[in-house]
């Protein structure tokens, strides 16, 4: 225990914090922490990044900013000896709700890497009131709740900073809120966030309805609002361009006051386009740098040299196309700008499908982004290889020398240090504690693949982690585990592509085994954590049929001894937090060429669970990494998936009907068993959409991921050691897959900050 910290945190709760509760700790911890982040703000010389986004899930901030500035230890331990734990006092945080997934993820993680190398680099994005829905199960069916999460100790201050943005002809305030960002042993940056002051939480109805129209009360209530109707699809628009206009007016300003003169913003400042949600960022600067007097020409090119674009995406449905008559309607002063930058594009190439605006009066974000931004980046090497090979192959050709990879990452001070203290300080006392700074040096554990005591030491801390979860459950959702068994998990956003619905197949067939007195290798628990979109019906279906599955399991004795199937509620990163670390076998099975990178495969891998996964995103990096004896994959590879789609023959029902078990599984969804807890009309909707459908493919891959799966449980359970040195390489290996080697390769290639 510290005297010092006891008196600092005495000073800042006014009382002895031996009498204080929880709630006056929070808010002590917090005054520390912005007292030592202010300390930490350095002043910008030469350029600086703005990672603009639609999201930044940051996920609950304290514990991180402590362990960030030093201080995690010292306060713990003295907390501890007045007998407070800061995980109770952590309670007291609402978790930031600004985010949805990976993408989300990715830019919280580089925020943390920014300030942790050192580099200027400040985040600009929108300040939800309830961001993502809450999540919460009822009669095994999702329902969707506002997420209520800005308090008044919100760590993003209103300032008095306002920028004017035209929204449909009617010009509304966009006040800009400042979080500070804390770096490991770094600086301190910025999160920009802008919000409106009408907005009116009070206008949300039944669930998340609200008046989609009522632009002043509701522009920043949700993000990602339904967009199922134009109105829906309107209000996205409205949010974009809020976002952006205010943040280019915001770098504008803080470019000047550094003596920039408009000409040399590039030297000011490097932006960075996050999918296609920022892309109208483009038309607005060239719009205000006219308005500053530089011509259209060379503002086109100011802004694209300033601007780059990373695709995290090959998925239609996120390279947003919108109708010109939206744009017309909602930003009618970029309409024209666009014109012209469609009329430049068509000088560079006679390729109509290369255009801004096609013959059908659709504006096309992603193109305008590669054409007049100077790079462009998929976020894993086979995700490239695509963008160049395929879905942006035309582009490629254009502009070879734009594309480039960057392989995602993900901060090792959130996703070992904050999450896994137990593996934090055992491989500190193996390897020193040079891998938090470098993460390359968690190579050195590979001296002790066959240190008995060490890989004995890796099991029980993982058992330990399974206890937390284990208790964390029972307590949250009364749900009981069995933490002999091996766990498996799929945490992530709910989709198709992602293929829930291979690992409930699996699940069925599992059942079906042992009714039939096949016993599995080990016992094993089965875990999932995933929000739907409230319009993706399909979506809806496959959490349905998992809960009710669940609840068929639970209720026979017979199954539940050797198989669980549980579903987090509210899946976040504070959830994501406690399964990751409890992990023994991590599922990346998303079809071959869907998944850009994914970023979850690297933190289950890092907490030493291995990967059952198909080649497919990172996933085909993570398997260089450690070797084909240390992860388990399967099924098609990118290149038959990619085939198979362009044949257009692929008929579910021929392997549906040619495989008896998996004939038998889909077959199940509507048995009896599962009538009884489920609904028909959910479950015979996933049931067609198998059978006739099955857009990504499960089928196919069905048999290989059984049996692939089966042989990780059987490896599990008849060798532990040699699954725990298994491990031990997964862990040693993860070292590429850290943010702080991501945002290097951004800088040295794409940014050059600071110079
Ligand atoms: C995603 C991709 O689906 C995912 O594979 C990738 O890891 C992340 C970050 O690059 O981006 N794209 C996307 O729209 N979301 C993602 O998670 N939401």
């Amino acid at each position: 225990m510290s005297e010092s910290m006891k008196t600092t945190l005495n000073e800042l709760c006014q009382k002895d914090i031996a009498t204080a509760s929880d709630a006056e700790l929070y808010t002590a911890l917090l005054k520390l922490v912005q007292e030592q982040s202010q300390k930490q703000i350095k002043p910008v010389t030469g350029r600086k990044l703005y990672y603009i986004s639609a999201e930044f899930l940051i996920g609950k901030l304290l514990s991180n900013n402590l362990i960030n500035l030093g201080l995690y230890d010292e306060v713990r331990e003295t907390l501890a000896s007045i007998g407070k734990s800061l995980a109770d006092i952590e309670e007291q945080e609402p978790e930031p709700s600004l985010g949805n997934g990976g993408l989300g993820r990715l830019a919280a993680c580089f925020l943390d890497s920014l300030a942790t190398l050192d580099l200027p680099g400040d985040g600009v994005g929108l300040r939800y009131h309830c961001g993502l829905f809450h999540q919460n199960f009822k009669n095994n069916i999702q329902n969707e709740a506002p997420d209520f999460w800005l308090t008044d100790q919100c760590a993003a201050k209103a300032t008095d900073t306002v920028f004017p943005v035209s929204l449909a002809g009617n010009t509304y305030s966009a006040r800009l809120y400042k979080l500070p960002v804390t770096g490991y042993e770094g600086r301190t940056n910025m999160l920009n966030l802008f919000d409106l002051d009408s907005v009116d939480e009070s206008v949300i109805g039944d669930g998340i309805s609200f008046d989609k129209k009522d632009i002043a009360r509701n522009l920043t209530l949700f993000l990602y609002p339904d967009d199922s109707d134009e109105d829906g699809r309107l209000l996205r628009i409205y949010q974009q361009y809020f976002m952006v206009s205010a943040g280019a007016q915001l770098i504008l300003n803080e470019c000047a006051a550094r003596g920039c003169n408009y000409h040399d913003l590039a030297d000011y400042a490097a932006i960075q386009i996050n999918d296609t949600h920022p892309s109208m960022v483009i038309p607005e600067l060239i719009r205000l740098l006219e308005e500053h007097g530089i011509s259209f020409d060379e503002a086109v090119q100011i802004v694209t040299d300033t601007c780059a674009y990373t695709n995290h995406t090959i998925l239609a449905e996120a390279l947003e196309k919108w109708p010109r008559h939206y744009l017309d309607t909602v930003v009618p002063q970029l309409m024209p700008i666009i014109e012209k930058l469609d009329d430049i594009a068509k000088t560079r190439t006679t390729d109509s499908s290369l255009a801004i605006i096609d013959q059908n009066q659709v504006v096309h974000m992603a193109h305008m982004d590669i054409h007049f931004s100077h790079s462009t980046n998929g976020v894993a090497t086979l995700h490239t290889q695509i963008l160049k090979e395929s879905e942006l192959a035309g582009f490629y050709q254009l502009y070879p020398n734009k594309f480039n990879n960057k392989t995602n990452g993900i901060t090792f001070r959130r996703w070992l240090l904050k999450c896994n203290p137990a593996l934090t300080s055992e491989i500190e006392s193996l390897i020193g504690s040079g891998f938090k700074k470098d993460a390359s040096e968690l190579k050195k554990l590979l001296n002790y693949t066959d240190d008995a005591e060490v890989l004995k030491k890796l099991s029980c801390i993982k058992k330990a982690n399974k206890e937390a979860l284990a208790s964390w459950l029972e307590d949250k959702q009364g749900i009981k585990l069995n933490t002999n068994a091996m766990f498996s998990i799929q945490s992530k956003r709910l989709h198709e592509y992602k293929r829930q619905q291979l690992n409930l197949l699996f699940l069925i067939h599992e059942y079906l085994e042992i009714k039939a007195g096949h016993t599995p290798a080990t016992p094993l628990v089965s875990i999932f954590g995933a929000k739907a979109a409230p319009a993706y019906i399909i979506a809806k279906d496959i959490i349905h049929s998992l809960l009710t599955l669940s609840q068929v399991i639970s209720e026979d004795p017979e199954v539940s001894r050797y198989l669980q199937l549980a579903f987090v509620e509210n899946y976040n990163v504070s959830a994501a937090e406690k399964m990751i670390p409890a992990c023994d076998l991590s599922e990346q099975i998303s079809l071959a060429s869907k998944e850009a990178s994914g970023t979850g495969n690297m933190k289950f891998m890092l907490n030493g669970a291995l990967t059952l996964g198909t080649m497919d995103g990172a996933n085909v990096e993570i398997a260089e990494a450690v070797g084909n004896d240390n992860i388990y994959i399967f099924g098609q590879s990118s290149k038959q998936v990619i085939h198979r789609y362009a044949a257009g023959d692929y008929c579910a029902k021929d392997w549906y009907e040619a495989d008896p078990n998996l004939r038998r599984a889909i077959d199940f969804l509507t048995s009896e068993e599962m009538l009884k807890y489920g609904d028909e009309e959910h479950l015979k909707r996933l049931q067609n959409e198998l059978i006739n459908k099955d857009w990504f493919q499960t089928l196919p891959d069905f048999n290989a991921y059984v049996v692939r799966k089966e042989q990780a449980m059987s490896d599990y359970a008849v060798n532990p050691e040699a699954w725990n040195r298994r491990t031990l390489i997964n862990i040693a290996e993860a070292g590429f897959f850290s943010s702080d080697r991501t945002i290097k390769e951004y800088d040295d290639d794409i940014w050059h900050l600071g110079k």
